[in-house]
């Protein structure tokens, strides 16, 4: 092709590029620690299923002794595709099960135990949990983790260094057989107590292991790497929370920090440890039919919604299967309710055709209105030097809300550390509605009803220039 051969129209696309990348000043300085690819992914999933599921499903305990006869695990009717469309269904992204609870019980054949399905009656010893939620999953298009308690209750090497060895091997079947695995969860309980067995774990071969078998698992405990216990079971992570924890020289379990760090995080904490949630949808962790009408609310689950993922937080939410092996249908009706509560709330962003303009801006490229224009990458920055900025939306009309959404850009670290949020009166005043410390990846803050036609969001402290790249407005009549 000669020069006069290239089309117009591609020249026009290259100056028109040119232009703009020479009018566009140069991205901030990311701050702090900051989250991998793999922990942004993770982060963008919000609410993920999680599925108590094994012996104690059909003993009715919570904690299962590890003596369990093996011949206990016998569901009549197990459906994982049922798990994985109620999921799917419910809005959920990824589904994370029990794989080995404290009772040592494996869901899957693990070859270097006696005390696992193989050993069932269930599909006379040739079932495979795993093998099927995994391939349920897949067929929806969520993604699939596993819980693998390190405290073990059966095996006889606990309390030994050769139970490491028996657990890494355990780790490379589980994680080795079923695909992908996007998470792996360390749970942090031991019940042994004072005079129980001692196991030194060895985390950093624990980690190895799942590095090399699962380069991309987000690993969950205390003190993550790629997350962290929120500090509690009930669904609420702190109001103020930060993804970063300073979590050098602690260890998961007894070795974790304090509960109160794990809610809120450390401000400007040395690792990128974001929190989450994990609640269940029952009184209890495993399904029992004592509590088939203790099922927690729509109002009890919208609520938690808010204090988890509206609190810079992933929810996991605990759906027990029952002893049929299915999703008992007072769960998978109250998940299908609280789906049709959340798409209600969220269907109309009030905000959406607002007018964004902010005091200041870190330049060119980065004005108040890319909060606004849908794309994640795409946020407004503060000028550098800004002690106090304003970004104010022109929502065009009045409208009536009560929940604000805010989403900092998280890939260049979290910064904000205090905000208020104002809304303008008849008379043309602002009314501080809400005054809040943290957002991180997305917060949703509780307001009274306003009706309004301006609102404005303030940073009052951030650690570095505010990165905000959504905003939302919304009425919230179901749990108002
Ligand atoms: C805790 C465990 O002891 C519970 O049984 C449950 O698995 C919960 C998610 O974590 O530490």
């Amino acid at each position: 092709m000669n020069r006069t051969s290239f089309p117009a129209s591609m020249i026009a696309v290259f100056a028109v590029a040119l232009v703009a990348a020479c009018g566009k000043v140069a991205p901030p300085e990311p701050y702090g620690a900051l989250p991998t690819p793999q922990q942004i992914e993770w982060q963008k999933m919000e609410m993920n299923m999680f599925t108590h599921f094994g012996p104690n499903t059909f003993t009715g305990r919570e904690w299962g002794l590890g003596n369990e006869a093996e011949d206990i695990f016998n569901p009549t009717g197990l459906d994982c595709g049922q798990w994985a469309s109620i999921a799917k269904a419910s809005g959920f992204k990824g589904i994370i099960i029990t794989a080995k609870h404290h009772d040592g019980f494996c869901l899957w054949p693990n070859p270097v135990s006696m005390h696992t399905v193989a050993q069932s009656p269930w599909k006379d010893g040739k079932g495979d949990v795993l093998k099927e939620l995994s391939e349920a999953c897949s067929k929806e298009g969520l993604k699939f983790g596993v819980y693998i308690s390190p405290w073990d209750r059966y095996d006889p090497h606990y309390g030994t260094p050769e139970y490491n060895d028996v657990y890494v091997k355990t780790l490379e079947s589980a994680l080795g057989n079923y695909g992908e695995v996007f998470e792996q969860w360390f749970d942090g309980a031991n019940g042994e107590g004072p005079n129980g067995k001692k196991q030194v774990y060895d985390w950093p071969l624990f980690h190895e292991t799942v590095r090399r078998l699962q380069p991309g698992a987000i690993m969950f405990s205390d003190v993550g790497p790629g997350c962290r216990w929120v500090g509690n079971e009930s669904g609420v992570a702190g109001r103020t929370n930060w993804s970063t924890l300073n979590s050098k020289g602690f260890t998961p379990g007894a070795g974790a920090p304090p509960s109160r760090n794990l809610n809120s995080g450390d401000m400007g904490g040395e690792c990128w440890h974001p929190a989450e949630t994990d609640v269940s949808i029952r009184p209890g962790w495993f399904w029992r039919e004592s509590e088939n009408d203790k099922v927690k609310s729509v109002k009890q689950l919208v609520g938690i919604y808010y204090t988890s993922v509206g609190r810079n937080s992933l929810l996991l939410l605990n759906v027990p299967p029952d002893t049929t092996g299915r999703i008992n249908p007072v769960d998978s009706v109250r998940l299908l309710e609280f789906k049709g509560a959340l798409d209600e709330i969220f269907k109309e962003n009030l905000a959406d055709r607002a007018k964004a303009s902010a005091t200041d801006s870190w330049g060119r490229g980065y004005g108040a209105k890319n909060i606004l224009d849908g794309n994640y990458d795409s946020y407004w920055a503060a000028a550098k030097d800004a002690v106090s900025s304003t970004v104010t939306f022109d929502l065009d009309g009045e409208k009536t809300f009560n929940r604000v959404l805010l989403q900092e850009y998280i890939p260049l670290g979290q910064r904000v550390k205090a905000f208020t949020v104002e809304a303008e009166g008849p008379d043309g005043t602002w009314k501080e509605i809400a005054s809040e410390t943290t957002i991180g990846y997305k917060r949703i803050v509780l307001t009274d009803k306003v009706t309004t036609g301006k609102v404005r969001i303030t940073v009052k402290e951030s650690l570095a220039p505010a990165l905000i790249n959504g905003f939302g407005l919304y009425l919230d009549k179901i749990t108002e």
